[in-house]
């Protein structure tokens, strides 16, 4: 990270957000927090929050901290206080939104799933491409790789510590959709979403997977199900139903690259289970395992140990040479979900004072919508073999 004195401020970097709900809520705590913990080379600074209800947004911007308040996102692209715009909206805005940003030579943050659909998600990546040949930087947030131990367990992969890979097993569980008085929201409709619990969450562990092996998925056989297929259509608690247009789990298998093997599990009707990420790596030497519900820790098991002692160990990811904990707490004060967030501005601000282009990229998050669309096909043809165009 380049140095910079600790009195001096460091250059502003006008930050436009569009969206307030969820993950705008996480996004702008992160801008609000990032350089009072990290020594960051640009100070962002919370210039304009967009939100089409101007009420509601300007109660948003208050509460977070944006400066101004502007109902259409457009008048972004002209502003000369804003040089980043993040997209915290459904996934039907994202492709028009980032690529007109891109154009107009804003750098763009972008939440996941990148789009919609495959074509939207390719003229993205070419359009981010394009753009980095200006400078313009893009990002996607898939921000668990962010999780300090899901970026050791990538230190310690790439170190050669589990050897060649064998096996993966990823699984993201949720079950805010077990109850069918739940309404039909944004996220239940294929038009808004582009897809259910395939797009919103098994996109995190698609990353992941891809991230830390440092490999694509080569193919995938998969299955989905809607269980509840019409929901309320407001929550006032009026009888009217609608219809589910997405699924509500996908179960899939893939093989990487390299020939390794992969499972993947992405439900929101999963009783019990509230935001359940589990990922683990299996190699020639050794295996990695991780769960979001113990997020500072990270289980190790090394076979290059003697029998007699050779265990799963429980790293807890706190000490200052861990990833991103230089600039926290002492070892054991914890970290939780939020600074995921944190860390994702941090890497976000260094890459574009240092001109350098960020990951996860537009082309990051078009290899996982290669996945996302590969598990759609195949599920529509009971799960027949996939093959996915290599990267
Ligand atoms: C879905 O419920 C959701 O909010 C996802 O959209 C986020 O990406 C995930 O981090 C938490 O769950």
């Amino acid at each position: 990270m380049p140095a910079r004195s600790s009195r001096q401020d460091p250059p502003a970097l006008g930050i436009g957000m569009v969206g307030y709900a969820f993950m705008g809520a996480a996004h702008s705590r992160a801008w609000a927090t990032v350089d009072q913990v990290f020594d960051t080379p640009l100070r962002p600074r919370m210039n304009v929050l967009v939100g089409r209800d101007e009420a509601a947004t300007r109660f948003a911007a208050r509460r977070y901290g944006w400066h101004h308040v502007e109902t259409d996102w457009r008048t972004l692209l002209e502003r000369d206080d804003v040089q980043l715009i993040d997209i915290c909206t459904p996934g039907d805005t994202h492709a028009g939104i980032a690529i007109a940003a891109l154009e107009a030579g804003k750098h763009v943050l972008c939440e996941k799933p990148l789009a919609n659909s495959l074509a939207e998600a390719e003229k993205m990546a070419a359009a981010a491409a394009k753009a980095a040949e200006q400078g313009v930087r893009a990002m996607v947030g898939f921000n668990y790789r962010r999780v300090p131990a899901l970026a050791l367990a990538r230190r310690l992969i790439n170190d050669g510590r589990i050897g060649g890979l064998r096996h993966v097993r990823a699984a993201y569980l949720q079950d805010w959709l077990a109850d069918v008085s739940v309404p039909l929201t944004w996220r239940l409709q294929a038009e808004r979403a582009g897809s259910g619990a395939l797009g919103d969450i098994g996109a995190h562990i698609v990353d992941l997977a891809q991230y830390l092996t440092g490999e694509h998925l080569a193919g995938v056989s998969g299955l989905t199900n809607t269980f509840t297929t019409e929901r309320p259509v407001s929550d006032r608690g009026d009888a009217e139903l609608g219809p589910v247009t997405v699924d509500d789990a996908a179960t899939f298998t893939g093989r990487l690259a390299s020939g390794a093997v992969a499972s993947f599990e992405a439900t929101r009707v999963a009783a019990g289970r509230k935001n359940a990420l589990t990922i683990e790596l299996y190699g020639e030497l050794g295996s990695l395992a991780f769960d979001l519900e113990r997020l500072n820790e990270l289980s190790f098991y090394d076979r290059t140990e003697s029998e007699d002692t050779a265990g799963f160990r429980r790293i807890l990811v706190t000490e200052p040479g861990h990833p991103y904990l230089e600039a926290w707490w002492p070892p054991g004060h914890t970290l939780g979900w939020e600074h995921t967030f944190v860390h994702q501005a941090r890497d976000l601000l260094i890459d574009i004072a240092g001109g350098d282009d960020p990951e996860p990229s537009f082309a990051d998050g078009l290899r996982v919508q290669r996945v996302l669309d590969a598990v759609a096909a195949s599920a529509a043809h009971d799960g027949a073999w996939t093959k996915i165009q290599s990267p």
